[in-house]
């Protein structure tokens, strides 16, 4: 029996996902300025804001396919409000996902499909499931990174536009070291 080196690698505590067959993206301030209320601010263009790192095997048009990912969130705030991913719904709702905090303090915040916002905290070690009708995006509320895990369906898609054309109805700022939550009512 042959015995096979893993073709990746997590330092789940400390650091990110490596290996050949890691892909990695970054999200810079000039890519992320759409995603905050005000982003006029000193942030230079090139400041990393998240990264990702994903891994997956087999072709991601197979329904059963998995990718496994990290997303790192920098403790920045723009205009006092907390660093937040683009979010999105799931092009295919049918398609669920884990999220778990390895590290950092932050908010996984959901909206329904009738524009219904609520949040749930993480913290290293928690485990979030995100049913397939949810938006998702991720907060961080914390003054060190928030590395979060995730597994989801490599049929899942990302639906960005329907974000876009309808935003999540709350916003989370950071005053004075306390977390404010903005509620918008249209
Ligand atoms: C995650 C997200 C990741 C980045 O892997 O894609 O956290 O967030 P945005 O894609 O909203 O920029 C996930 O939820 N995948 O489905
Ligand atoms: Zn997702």
């Amino acid at each position: 029996m042959e015995i096979k080196e893993a073709k990746i690698f997590q330092d789940y505590l400390n650091g990110v996902i490596t290996g050949s067959e890691t892909e990695t993206s970054k999200k810079l301030f000039k890519d992320a300025r759409s995603f905050y209320e005000n982003s006029d601010c000193d942030l230079s263009d090139d400041t990393v804001m998240y990264e990702v790192y994903s891994y997956s095997q087999g072709d991601p048009k197979q329904t059963g396919n998995l990718n496994w990912g990290l997303t790192v969130m920098k403790p920045v705030t723009v205009n006092q409000e907390c660093n937040i991913t683009r979010g999105h719904f799931h092009e295919d709702l049918n398609c669920a996902e884990i999220y778990f905090c390895l590290h950092g303090e932050g908010l996984l915040l959901f909206m329904d499909e009738n524009d219904h916002c609520y949040a749930e905290k993480m913290k290293t070690g928690t485990v979030h499931h995100i049913d397939g009708h949810l938006a998702h995006r991720l907060v961080n509320t914390g003054d060190e990174e928030l590395r979060v895990g995730a597994c989801w369906p490599t049929t899942a898609g990302h639906d960005y536009a329907r974000i876009e054309k309808n935003p999540f109805k709350v916003r989370i700022f950071k005053e004075n070291g306390n977390i404010v939550v903005k509620e918008r009512h249209s």
